[in-house]
């Protein structure tokens, strides 16, 4: 069973293995009144839908620093299941409205003296949203506007396509090793399948955070722009991969990912067993805490 909030994923078919959607609409012909978005929100995330381009927007609005907290991941989830299910909706661009973040990963304080039942929700949330995004029949394109580290960075890598503002200053990977912990073998076979075993192996071990310019040439995103392209740009190449038909695209998709998806929903328990034993521990717990006072002394 699953907790309130979080979507059962037993109880309707994968995202990646939907039915086809309508053929590709045209997008919205010069000079024509706008066609008015549809939008909803949460405390968490804004959602803007053009139905007449296809095309949704979706901003992390979680001040100070967009973290992945459960309230976060549910909303996250619940945002995407309305577009999945949406048939006006083929593509979401992801990005932030928090200057300078994109999204500093998972919450830390969610993962630090806390219950086992919190720790299981928690993580089942976790996994739901990634198997929700990283499945995701819909065109994804992170447009990624600030610092991207861990689980925001695992965000950016689930989607088909990362642009990054390019500012030395913002940097993006997946840091976990730097905070004593280890990413979960889903988020090093994203990461994986992004820039490849050995580049992979190395950054992990590091827990190597890439400022923009070194994630790029990294191949961990596929493009750099001026911060003030990044909306436009992120358009363009929503247009471009929306001109193909949906259902070759979809099912390539499926064939790329199928495989690290099953692996998660194969072990999902057994997941959260490995999470909530990893986290319990105290020599664990005492290595977050740490690096939340870090943060705040770096801060003062
Ligand atoms: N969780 C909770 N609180 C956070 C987090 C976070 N991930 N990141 C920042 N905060 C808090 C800070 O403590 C600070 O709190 P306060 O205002 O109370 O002092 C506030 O947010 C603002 O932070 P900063 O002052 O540091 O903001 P900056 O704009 O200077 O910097 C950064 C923003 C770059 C995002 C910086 O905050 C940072 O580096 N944060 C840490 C990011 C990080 O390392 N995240 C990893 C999380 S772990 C994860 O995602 C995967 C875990 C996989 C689990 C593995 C199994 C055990």
């Amino acid at each position: 069973l699953c907790p309130p909030g979080v979507l059962p994923l037993c109880c309707r078919p994968p995202a990646w293995d939907r039915a086809t959607r309508p053929p590709p609409r045209p997008l919205q012909p010069p000079g024509l009144p706008l066609t008015p978005c549809r939008s909803f929100s949460n405390n968490k995330i804004q959602v803007e839908l053009n139905e007449s381009s296809g095309v949704a927007m979706m901003k992390f609005k979680s001040p100070p620093v967009n973290s992945l907290s459960l309230e976060f991941l549910t909303e996250f989830s619940i945002s995407l299941e309305k577009l999945e299910n949406n048939r006006a909706c083929r593509g979401v661009i992801i990005t932030s409205a928090v200057p300078k973040i994109f999204s500093s990963g998972l919450d830390i304080t969610e993962m630090c003296g806390k219950s086992m039942e919190h720790y299981t929700e928690f993580w089942r949330a976790v996994q739901e949203l990634w198997l929700r995004l990283y499945g995701s029949s819909m065109v994804t394109v992170a447009a990624v506007n600030g610092s991207s580290p861990a689980g925001g960075c695992l965000v950016a890598l689930s989607c088909d396509y990362r642009i990054m503002a390019e500012n030395p200053k913002f940097s993006i990977g997946l840091n976990e090793a730097q905070l004593g912990i280890v990413a979960p073998f889903w988020f090093k076979d994203t990461f994986v399948n992004v820039v490849g075993h050995r580049i992979a192996e190395r950054s992990l071990q590091l827990g190597s955070l890439h400022p923009a310019p070194e994630a790029h040439k990294l191949g961990l995103v596929d493009e750099l722009v001026p911060e003030e392209k990044l909306m436009e740009k992120a358009a363009a190449v929503m247009a471009q991969w929306l001109a193909l038909p949906d259902h070759a695209r979809q099912l390539t998709k499926t064939m790329m990912r199928k495989a690290v998806l099953d692996r998660l929903v194969a072990h999902r328990e057994e997941d959260i067993k490995n999470f909530i034993t990893f986290v319990s521990k105290e020599s664990i717990q005492k290595s977050l805490r740490m690096y939340m006072e870090m943060l705040k002394k770096r801060k003062s």
